[in-house]
């Protein structure tokens, strides 16, 4: 078995999709920290060797280096009972990961790092600019995502899969970006299903 070394910031949510991954399969993973607020992940050093996207996560398999979380997840999750056997279902977990990469993760990520770590009055123009059409994007994401679990207690196939846990990471913490989650009450109650799964671990 090689060994495994996550490369990862924990204020990112993007990382803590990875962790929530491991925990859930049981499987141990080496952490490197890095300060992305610090530019840790733009130096020369990484950019050559880590990843020349400059962003975290990426885990390491050996010499190997994977970024993009949810093609870390993938790794993880490939033969476990995350995945679906069904060709349409498994299918379908891929359609929330690329969901989640286009419609929320853009949208309330950066208004998370905005509001709560760099602060709404150091930012510039372009973000200040930004920040109501994130907001509106955002907003239009989780109300997609409330109309279907108004009729589903899970993402996919009705059970637990790799889908809701990539969906739980940004969407638990999107208060802190400044959505108010009180408006999607099927997103509540599913992000404390989610919650709820024997295995989860908090951000
Ligand atoms: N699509 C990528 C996004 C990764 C990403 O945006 N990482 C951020 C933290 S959440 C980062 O490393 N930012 C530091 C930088 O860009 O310098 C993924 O899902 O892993």
């Amino acid at each position: 078995v090689e060994k495994l070394i996550l490369h990862e910031d924990p204020i990112s949510a993007n990382c803590y999709k990875v962790c929530l991954t491991a925990a859930h399969l049981g499987i141990a993973l080496e952490r490197r920290e890095y300060d992305i607020r610090k530019g840790e992940t733009r130096t020369p050093d990484f950019l050559h060797k880590i990843n020349a996207n400059g962003c975290i996560p990426v885990l390491q398999i050996g010499d190997a280096y994977l970024p993009e979380s949810n093609a870390i997840s993938l790794y993880l999750a490939t033969g476990s009972d995350l995945i679906p056997q069904d060709r349409l279902q498994c299918a379908d977990v891929m359609r929330w990961m690329f969901f989640e990469q286009y419609n929320l993760e853009p949208n309330i990520g950066p208004l998370i790092f905005w509001r709560t770590y760099l602060g709404e009055d150091r930012l510039n123009e372009i973000q200040r600019m930004l920040l109501p059409v994130k907001t509106a994007a955002g907003n239009v994401a989780l109300a997609l995502l409330d109309g279907h679990l108004a009729k589903h207690d899970f993402l996919v196939g009705n059970r637990f899969s790799l889908a809701d846990i990539v969906l739980y990471a940004y969407t638990h913490v999107a208060g802190r970006g400044g959505f108010n989650l009180g408006c999607y009450p099927n997103v509540e109650r599913w992000l404390q299903r989610v919650a709820s799964q024997p295995g989860h671990v908090e951000m």
